[in-house]
């Protein structure tokens, strides 16, 4: 399976073409609206978030509430175009046009993509840059996400994800009885914190940021749950389970970093305190005693939870003073102030979930089959059956 997105930030719309999900999986606008919706909350968003009510519209793929095998096509218009149509016009613009049409963007934002995306394009108008480095992009990737969280659904395997850290602020009690218990908590709080006191000082943080003109980031986790052991490769680098999910969470706008299980801790301890002993009982198979490795050994899912952190850097765009320089004059200057959001470590968590569902459930369809979701059910539960009696 395999999705392209486009779409700018205040363009007319966000577009989004997936390609290779099976057919005969049930699906509907609103199990993708859901997890719009998600994304657009979390405490620490800008004006831009009252603007926006984020809806997809299906335009291909889909005939009475399932899959045909053809590509998806969808897509989510931006509300706030009718604010842009000139200054994101398509069509040329003539020297008549006002000013306003004209203003280039020439002051980078240390941090963010303006200065080396211009560069690279060769573009003297950063405005060309931002549009499409805008985490706006997200919307439709977690669009992406839903079909595969659908499909997960579909073979029994269950993605949910949460914020553990904002701003220097520690989630202490993040401990749940189930991972549908772990969705309601992470949903019912503003910051997607199972700790409701570290919530609260999140919120406090975020609100602190705001006040100074500041941004603030923070860690994300997602867990899998029901992946079949032996999910990935350890023959080929580049079907490394993985290596892939690491690739899809530092892709997330912002993301600079990603750990499975204990992660850079394992450089601190002993390996006979961080791998996972191996048990087993006629019920569950094969199981590990702990799961320091984060459901991951070789490349492969051992059956265990997929457990993957990833820490997101404080949003570029700042209203503090962060000193630049202007290329068309070269002159230094301070702050270039655009609209922004000062935290979506919350919403961020979300895109997460969705980049972590796509990765899993294209490992499935490679390894399981491609075009049928009742045969891919069906090779899913022996590969299941097979592993407990091994
Ligand atoms: C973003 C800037 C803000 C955010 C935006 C990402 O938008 P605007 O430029 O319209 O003020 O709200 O995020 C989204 C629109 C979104 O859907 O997440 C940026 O510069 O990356």
């Amino acid at each position: 399976m395999r999705y392209l997105t486009a779409g700018e930030s205040h363009g007319p719309q966000l577009t989004t073409i997936i390609e290779g999900v099976p057919a005969g999986l049930e699906l509907t606008t609103e199990d993708i609206n859901i997890e719009l919706a998600r994304r657009q909350k979390g405490h620490g968003r800008g004006r831009r978030m009252q603007i926006e009510k984020d809806q997809a519209q299906i335009v291909s793929g889909v005939r009475h509430g399932k899959t045909l095998g053809s590509p998806i096509a969808l897509v989510v218009e931006n509300n706030d175009w009718k604010h842009w149509t000139k200054i994101m016009g398509i069509e040329p613009i003539t020297d008549e046009e006002s000013e306003e049409i004209k203003r280039k963007i020439t002051r980078p934002r240390p941090g963010h993509a303006d200065l080396n995306g211009a560069l690279k394009y060769g573009h003297r108008d950063m405005r060309n840059v931002l549009e499409r480095s805008s985490a706006r992009e997200t919307t439709v990737r977690v669009a992406a996400g839903a079909v595969a969280k659908k499909f997960l659904a579909s073979l029994g395997i269950n993605v949910a994800g949460h914020v553990l850290e904002i701003g220097g602020v520690r989630a202490k009690n993040t401990t749940y009885s189930s991972i549908e218990e772990l969705k309601t908590k992470s949903e019912e709080s503003p910051v997607r914190c199972l700790d409701e006191e570290a919530g609260a000082q999140m919120m406090n943080a975020i609100d602190e940021a705001k006040k100074n003109g500041d941004s603030i980031g923070g860690i994300v986790e997602v867990i899998v749950e029901g992946v079949p052991a032996g999910v990935g490769s350890y023959v080929h680098y580049d079907r490394k389970l993985d290596s892939k999910i690491a690739a899809a969470m530092v892709s997330i706008n912002a993301f600079k970093g990603v750990e499975f299980g204990i992660g850079f801790d394992a450089a601190r301890i002993p390996g006979s305190q961080v791998h996972d002993e191996i048990i087993w009982d006629k019920e569950n198979g094969y199981q590990r005693r702990t799961n320091n490795l984060g459901g991951f050994e070789g490349g492969m899912t051992n059956g265990m939870p997929i457990v993957v952190r990833g820490v997101m850097k404080p949003i570029p765009t700042l209203y503090k003073p962060l000193k630049s320089v202007d290329i068309e004059t070269k002159e230094v200057f301070e702050a270039s102030i655009e609209r922004s959001d000062s935290c979506a470590v919350p919403a961020a968590s979300v895109v997460a979930e969705a980049v972590v569902a796509w990765e899993v459930a294209n490992a499935i369809v490679e390894q399981f089959g491609q075009d049928r979701i009742d045969l891919i059910q069906e090779n899913v539960t022996k590969m299941r059956e097979y592993s407990r009696e091994f």
